[in-house]
């Protein structure tokens, strides 16, 4: 058993109460393919797959990879937009026991990069290009570097020399063996507090327990139309509850490419939508579109909104401006996921990011030395429970020794996750997030570590030193704002010059800073560390003297 795996006699307690069932994510769309055969399960444009093609097409492909030499447990880097062919081909991979490695369409090649060698990928699968990003001819760069990487194939356009042609690896379906349930179905990615993105290992076991439960609390059924208006590969499209949970319950998903009004309405009003999830500023522009729009909204029941947190402004907003209800979802990769329910009283929906899925969900509220803070205090979250990860996936051998020293970090000895957020529970158990203690930046809902900006700028020659913060904005909630100490003796770098720097180091948007400040000295600590409290005070300060 890899080290990340849960203890017996935990796996033991969940298998008893019946939250993990032994079934995969192969079997279960076979299972849903035979129940709702003719039903419509994926819309992508103006192509509608129903279950029975779906199944069909994810056991072609299942054939198709292993005749180009998939086997259970490797590992293959998944890159694509909001396209039918992800579903295909992650169940296809979960037929055969290989592990897609879910990359964001935002990742350029440094962590493209990263995320294979990581992983040691054997294959990428990537789009001929998106949003002006030649994604074949990076994974094809990065296939020459890596020789681990053996096979790439190209979901849509041109498949460039080297690479297959998603159509042309279809075969003839046959009867493969399968994973078990308790091995790891694929690895998400972690936003990070470090260097760069952590990889987290999810079970068929332990993922389809927080998807069944979240089609549950959320009341999907047959009638069911999701939505997926943010990034597919990501967490909470993925499982909360996703294209997953919807699947499990026989709706319909929506591929959505962009989540701009106009295109997530459009759908909205052609496909009758009734659920969706989005990140605050997302909903806050639809909140703001809805009102003067010309498409009917009225078949949306639920919005989500989660990823970072809701203000209580935004949060009244949302069912006036979209005739929707709220439903606030506060989750992480990792595991743990809460939601307000569907029947609260808006008090709770309003003020709370909702409590956890399930009783089994262990929570912790505690002080910097690890003691229970006092009800209805804040503290940093700690959570284990039946779909909590108990480490980061790490390669074996000297390979993983950072991974099992940052797991070290990260999990307590009794396997509590560290999720770095602060939280007070109510008194009906409900959490509210008031804030972080990671060292992480959430620019409106996508992740970013400061020590990862901070490596980027550091590569530069005439940077001394680098500190990143987070500051205040009013449309993401935060942005990125790097302090920078030049070399002495040598012309200091502009902030516009260090960010074109970032970029050209071929990575995605989000690890640009928005601002930098070039300063000759940081505050200190007392003990003499740099002070990015000091930091986040002063870049704040600053703001809001320009903005007044
Ligand atoms: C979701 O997952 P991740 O892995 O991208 O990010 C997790 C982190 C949390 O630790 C927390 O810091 C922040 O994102 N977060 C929120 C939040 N939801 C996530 N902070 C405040 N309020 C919220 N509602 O972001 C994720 C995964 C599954 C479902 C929903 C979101």
């Amino acid at each position: 058993m890899p080290e990340t795996a849960w203890p017996d006699e935990f796996a033991e307690r969940y298998r008893a109460a019946g939250y993990w069932t032994g079934e995969t994510f192969g079997e279960l769309l076979a299972a849903r393919a035979a129940e709702h055969a003719e039903r419509v399960a994926v819309v992508d444009g103006d192509l509608r797959l129903t279950y029975r093609e779906l199944d069909e097409r994810a056991n072609e492909l299942a054939a198709g990879f292993v005749d180009a030499g998939l086997v259970r447990g490797d590992r293959v880097v998944l890159q694509l937009p909001n396209i039918a062919e992800f579903v295909e081909i992650v169940f296809a991979l979960f037929r055969i026991g290989a592990l897609p490695v879910y990359a964001l369409p935002a990742h350029r090649r440094t962590e493209l990069r990263h995320i294979a060698e990581q992983t040691g990928a054997v294959a990428m699968i990537t789009v001929a290009e998106h949003d002006g990003f030649a994604a074949a001819a990076a994974a094809a760069e990065i296939a020459a570097e890596l020789p681990a990487v053996r096979l790439r194939m190209v979901v849509r356009g041109e498949s460039g020399p080297g690479a297959m042609a998603l159509h042309e690896l279809r075969a003839r379906p046959r009867p493969l063996p399968g994973p078990a349930a308790s091995d790891v179905a694929f690895l998400q990615l972690s936003g990070g507090t470090t260097g760069l993105p952590k990889l987290i290992p999810r079970t068929h076991d332990d993922y389809l327990y927080s998807v069944r439960e979240s089609a549950r609390i959320c009341a999907l059924d047959t009638g069911t139309v999701y939505l997926v208006a943010l990034p597919v590969a990501h967490n909470f499209p993925m499982s909360s509850p996703g294209f997953l949970g919807v699947l499990y319950a026989g709706g319909r998903i929506v591929m959505c490419p962009r989540p701009d009004p106009d295109t997530a309405f459009a759908l909205i009003a052609a496909e009758g939508v009734t659920i969706t999830g989005v990140v605050p500023p997302v909903a806050a522009v639809w909140a703001q579109a809805a009102p003067s729009s010309r498409h009917d909204l009225s078949s949306l029941d639920v919005l989500q909104v989660g990823g970072a947190k809701c203000s209580v402004e935004l949060a009244r907003r949302i069912g006036p401006a979209l005739g929707a209800r709220l439903q606030q979802v506060f989750g992480m990769a990792e595991g743990l996921v809460n939601y307000t329910r569907l029947d609260d009283p808006d008090e709770l929906v309003l003020h709370t990011q909702g409590r956890p899925i399930s009783a089994a969900d262990e929570l912790r509220v505690v002080d910097p030395a690890d003691r229970d803070v006092p009800a209805g205090t804040a503290g940093a979250l700690l959570t284990r429970g039946p779909y909590t990860i108990r480490g980061y996936w790490a390669p074996e051998g000297e390979a993983g020794a950072g991974v099992r020293a940052h797991n070290a970090e990260t999990f307590t000895v009794d396997g509590f996750y560290r999720t770095g957020d602060l939280v007070r529970l109510t008194p009906d158990g409900y959490l509210v997030v008031s804030g972080r203690v990671k060292e992480q930046i959430n620019r409106g809902g996508e992740k970013v570590a400061a020590e990862e900006i901070e490596n980027h700028l550091l590569a530069h020659p005439a940077v001394l030193d680098a500190a990143v913060v987070a500051m205040p904005d009013t449309y993401l909630g935060e942005r990125t704002c790097a302090y920078v100490r030049p070399v002495p003796g040598v012309e200091p770098p502009t902030g516009s010059q260090l960010r074109a720097f970032v970029r050209s180091r071929g990575v995605a948007a989000f690890v640009v800073p928005d601002r930098v400040q070039v300063v000759a000295e940081f505050p200190a600590t007392g003990v003499g560390k740099v002070s990015k409290r000091e930091l986040r005070a002063a870049i704040t300060a600053q703001l809001r003297a320009s903005a007044s």
